[in-house]
């Protein structure tokens, strides 16, 4: 078999041409004589994914035979982006593939942009997942992912009359090549109904089962396969993720029953589980539905992961021995006391024993200090959807309850805060205390957030378990956002090193700094930097600004400054905004002064770049992109200015518009008040690619800063603890006097230079939109410290500045920082999830690599 297959890979130019064809014509049925790009790159698809096949089955055979410790990392969200140029890249066959298709007519990266992202994530927690697969893929570690098919990903976003508007995301319209669709890979899972206690018949019966769930509702999940393949290595991991289908059996039932109408409503009420990915990266909705999709999820990977086990013959008592599942933040926390409902009911284990097994199996990660964004379900809610689940889950609580009461006697309140179930009006399930109680380790994912989660979050859980709490600063693949997303400044770092190792090896990064000072290297880092901002600004010519009949020049000279990121009011696009506002009237006022009215001397010009997504329902944050825009729209049409700021808002930001704006970047900011952004990621991602950094003593700003040497960044602003107590004297009522920059910059929105055309036609005056947002600044007690921080914002600003205007200087620095940035790897990550909490060892795929 091996023999048939190794002809059928094809190896050289006119092989691969042959494949390529050969898919157009049978798999995709199309013309050969009419091959469009898309076809072209479905096609290129299918032959790439033909060659990842044979690794990922060698792998998954390979630890079949070997059976190491496994890890099963269980994410709600996957923020893949584009998969063609990171197999290409994994497999390192790029050269050949792009030979073959200049030959058929078509140019490689021409092929890349007709791939739909795949965006089943909402942000940081979904991106860092992609980043840790991949890291674990070229780490050799026997890992698989678990996730959902969402048949409507991450929405995209339009900018219509200066608001965001959403619409579906189709990104399935047009095919995935990549995935396997497994039909006999499938689980039932059960939802509504009630329990009853397995009755004597049963258990002779030789099934053990305390309990019997007899559900009303069961939902079948099939499983899709994502090959990940390992940079450089055979090693191809998988992605499953899993699609929701009703179960024929219902269906039956119901149509005996004559209702052919509620059986076509049930097949509907399955299929929707998946339907949807919820696009709110910090507010939990407390949907049913929300609900279904998580203990969908968690059922079917549990059901998945102990067939596998089982199949082994192994003892279940043996399981946390060999299998590691990480939660990634709470969402899939309900696979806790799922596993316990396996191992009691379906496999007849104590008590005792189970709990030992969870504990030993589970990891939680915490990735978010805000109260908000900490789950919580109703118990009346849970107890209809998932009748078992409530009860095991009551009875986790009863004796994790009575530990602590006979740990801490006589501390009723302790009992109250720690207590899986909140009590009140409604009792809620506290999704993060399950978490806690039902796993041997608990990360945060930075060392700030890590304290703040030990002394403050979580506090009364640290003091009993101090040994489960750690926390493990996060990393980027270097592959994906520095070796595909910046050829320019690849090559340069590769010839610089003598060699690609450092893709692999990053710790060889750091010998960059020994050539900061070379003037060859300098020029050459320079040289990618305008070869990156020049691809930018062909993108934005071509998307941004296609149909403006004036627009603004863009000059690759000017420093860009890029803020990309959910927006939020603690990751404060606000604050940047404002600034960028007051930068505009001084450049007025300074165009008066020095030279009438028309261009600026001796003013570094900046193209200043926004972009993000809102949750749909979140207000504020909609205002706020539309105070983006409506500036734009301003500053941009000023004759005065636009040689000296132009600025931008970013429609419908992705992983791959991501991959454009991060390796243009000069400066990015990283600005949250301090104590809320649990790690950020971009930062990593901008530093990595050289450029240099505005940001807060927050999150991994402050861990870079220390890699780095802080004297290198533009670091500003009230830290973690300042921000505490600056909100205990507003709490005081000690409100503080608006700067008078800042006061300039708001009482010109509330002049109405901001109001859009439809709101002076309809005669609105004054700040209209932005009537609530000047209200807040002015209030002197804003909660994320906009007004406080705004002064050293500016002058960080201004050094910016200055720094800029010396480019030999800049540049070395940009060099220190990508060679300072080693550390924040996700190999580096990802290796210490493997030491420290999962405790497994890499299974090396042998072969030819
Ligand atoms: O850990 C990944 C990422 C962090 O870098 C961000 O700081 C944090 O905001 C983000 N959290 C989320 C939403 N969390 N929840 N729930 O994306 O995680």
């Amino acid at each position: 078999l091996w023999e048939i297959l190794s002809e059928y890979q094809p190896r050289t130019v006119e092989a691969i041409q042959k494949q390529i064809v050969t898919h157009i014509e049978y798999t995709l049925a199309r013309s050969r004589f009419t091959i469009d790009h898309h076809s072209a790159y479905m096609a290129t698809a299918y032959s790439v994914r033909d060659r990842l096949l044979e690794y990922f089955n060698d792998t998954q055979q390979y630890f079949n035979e070997v059976f190491p410790k496994r890890v099963y990392y269980l994410s709600i969200e996957y923020l893949l982006g584009r998969t063609l140029a990171n197999a290409l890249t994994s497999l390192n066959i790029s050269g050949v593939y792009r030979e073959s298709l200049r030959e058929l007519g078509f140019v490689l990266e021409d092929l890349y942009n007709q791939e739909q992202d795949a965006a089943l994530g909402n942000g940081g927690l979904g991106r860092l997942a992609a980043c840790y697969l991949d890291s674990a893929a070229a780490l050799d570690l026997p890992l698989w992912g678990y996730g959902l098919r969402y048949n409507y990903g991450m929405f995209t976003q339009s900018i219509i009359e200066e608001k965001q508007s959403e619409f579906p995301d189709f990104w399935l319209s047009r095919g995935f090549p990549w995935e396997i669709e497994r039909l006999d890979v499938v689980y039932a899972v059960n939802m509504y109904g009630f329990v009853r206690k397995a009755t004597p018949a049963e258990l002779e019966d030789g099934y053990k089962g305390k309990f019997v769930w007899e559900p009303d509702m069961e939902v079948l999940a099939v499983a899709y396969d994502l090959p990940i393949p390992g940079y450089k290595t055979n090693t191809t991991l998988n992605l499953r993720l899993w699609q929701s289908k009703p179960s024929h059996d219902f269906d039956l039932m119901s149509f005996n029953r004559g209702n052919y109408t509620a059986a076509i409503a049930l097949r509907q009420e399955c299929e929707n589980i998946t339907s949807v990915l919820y696009p709110d990266d910090s507010t939990p909705q407390g949907r049913e539905l929300r609900l279904k999709q998580q203990y969908f999820f968690a059922s079917a990977s549990l059901q998945d992961i102990v067939r596998r086990y089982r199949k082994s013959g192994r003892s279940l008592l043996e399981f946390g021995q060999y299998n590691a599942i990480q939660i990634n933040d709470t969402h899939p926390a309900v696979a806790i006391p799922e596993l316990m409902r396996i191992l009691l009911d379906e496999e007849g284990l104590p008590w005792g024993e189970a709990w030992a097994v969870c504990v030993q199996t589970f990891a939680y990660t915490n990735h978010t200090v805000l109260p908000e964004a900490l789950e919580t379900w109703p118990v009346p809610v849970m107890e209809k959807l998932l009748p078992r689940i409530m009860q095991i889950i009551f009875d986790i609580n009863c004796t994790f309850l009575s530990c602590v009461r006979k740990r801490f006697p006589g501390d009723e309140s302790r009992v109250e805060r720690v207590s899986i179930i909140a009590e009140g009006h409604t009792q809620l399930v506290r999704m993060a205390h399950l978490g806690i109680v039902g796993s041997h380790a608990v990360n945060a994912v930075a060392r700030l957030h890590g304290e703040i989660i030990q002394d403050r979050l979580f506090r009364d859980f640290y003091e009993m378990f101090p040994k489960r709490f750690t926390y493990v600063t996060n990393g980027v693949t270097p592959r994906r956002w520095l070796l595909e997303c910046n050829p320019y400044l690849s090559h340069v770092i590769t010839d610089t090193l003598g060699s690609e190792d450092w893709t692999k090896d990053i710790e060889q990064l750091c010998r960059l700094k020994d050539h900061a000072t070379s003037r060859k290297l300098q020029q050459q880092w320079l040289m990618a930097k305008r070869l990156a901002k020049e691809r930018l600004i062909l993108f934005l010519k071509t998307t941004q600004l296609k149909d403006d009949p004036n627009p603004p020049t863009l000059d690759p000279n000017a420093m860009f400054v890029v803020h990309i990121k959910r927006i939020h009011e603690y990751k404060r696009q606000l604050m940047n905004i404002l600034q960028v506002l007051l930068r505009y009237l001084r450049l007025k006022d300074y165009a008066e002064l020095v030279t009438g009215t028309e261009s600026i001397p001796h003013v570094v010009p900046r193209v200043i770049i926004f972009a993000g997504k809102a949750a749909p329902a979140y207000t504020r944050a909609k205002e706020i992109i539309q105070l983006i825009v409506s500036a734009a729209r301003l500053i941009n049409n000023d004759p005065v200015t636009r040689n000296s700021l132009v600025v931008f808002f970013v429609a419908d930001y992705n992983v791959s518009k991501a991959e454009i704006l991060i390796p243009a970047a000069d400066i990015s900011e990283h600005i949250s008040t301090a104590g809320m952004e649990a790690s950020g990621t971009s930062n990593m991602k901008f530093a990595l690619n050289g450029a240099n950094i505005i940001g807060t003593y927050d999150g991994a700003n402050i861990e870079i800063a220390e890699e780095v040497g802080k004297e290198k960044l533009f670091m500003f602003g009230a830290n973690a603890k300042e921000v505490e107590d600056v909100r205990a004297a507003y709490a005081r009522g000690e409100a503080e006097t608006i700067p008078t920059d800042l006061d300039r910059v708001i009482s010109f929105i509330e002049s109405g230079a901001l109001l859009s055309k439809e709101e002076r036609a309809r005669g609105i005056t004054g700040a209209g939109a932005y009537r609530a947002i000047c209200d807040e600044m002015r209030s002197g007690t804003d909660y994320w410290l906009v007004a406080h921080d705004f002064q050293s914002y500016i002058k960080a600003q201004a050094q910016a500045d200055r720094a800029f205007a010396n480019p030999k200087a800049w540049t070395e620095n940009s060099i220190n920082l990508t060679g300072g940035m080693a550390h924040f790897s996700s190999d580096r990550s990802v290796k210490e999830y493997a030491d420290r909490i999962w405790k497994v060892k890499p299974c090396p795929v042998p072969g030819q690599t």
